[in-house]
C-alpha cells in the first residue's frame, strides 16, 4: 500500500508528465504550421513520450493501491517566437522535471519506500538523457546562427540528429 505521501508525490509527478505532454503538443503544432516539419514530428513523438510518462505512474499508483489523478492542465502558449526559444524553455522544463523526479526520490528514501524508490529510477535515468538531448539540440541550433540554409538542414536532421528520445 502506497504512503500517503507518496501516493501525493506520484500525483503531482502525474500533472507534470501530463503538462509536459501538452506543452509540447502546442509547440509541435506551432512548428508544423511554421513550415518546421522536422521539428513538429520530433515535437509530436516527444509529446507521446511524455504521456507515456504519466500513463507508466498512473499504473503504477494504481497497482500499488493507490488512485491516480487524471489532471487538469493550464492551456499552453499558441504562439513561440522560433526555435531557440522552443529548445531553451524545453531544457528549463526538463531541468524543472529532473529536480522534482529528484524529490520523488528524496521522498522515498525518507519514508523507506524501497519499492517506489526502485520504479522512480527509471525516470531518473530518462532524465539525463532529455536534458542531454535539449542542450545537443540548442548547441546545434547556436551552430546554425540566422542561417536560413542551415535551419532547413537542421529541421530536415533533428529527428536523427537528436536521436530516438527514449520511449
Ligand atoms: Fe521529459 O519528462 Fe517525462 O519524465
Amino acid at each position: 500500500m502506497l504512503h500517503e505521501q507518496i501516493a501525493l508525490a506520484l500525483n503531482k509527478q502525474i500533472t507534470l508528465e501530463a503538462q509536459s505532454s501538452h506543452t509540447y503538443l502546442a509547440m509541435a503544432v506551432w512548428a508544423e504550421t511554421s513550415g518546421y516539419d522536422g521539428t513538429a514530428a520530433f515535437l509530436y513523438e516527444h509529446a507521446e513520450e511524455e504521456r507515456m510518462h504519466m500513463l507508466k505512474l498512473m499504473r503504477f499508483v494504481n497497482e500499488r493501491g493507490g488512485v491516480a489523478i487524471v489532471p487538469p492542465l493550464t492551456a499552453p502558449a499558441v504562439g513561440y517566437p522560433g526555435l531557440d526559444a522552443i529548445f531553451q524553455s524545453i531544457l528549463e522544463h526538463e531541468t524543472t522535471v529532473t529536480a522534482s523526479i529528484n524529490s520523488v526520490v528524496d521522498e522515498c528514501l525518507t519514508l523507506k519506500d524501497y519499492t517506489t524508490h526502485n520504479f522512480m529510477q527509471w525516470y531518473v535515468a530518462e532524465q539525463i538523457e532529455e536534458e542531454a538531448m535539449a542542450r545537443k539540440i540548442l548547441d546545434k541550433l547556436a551552430l546554425v546562427g540566422g542561417d536560413r540554409g542551415a535551419l532547413y538542414l537542421f529541421d530536415r536532421d533533428i529527428l536523427s540528429l537528436a536521436g530516438s528520445p527514449n520511449a
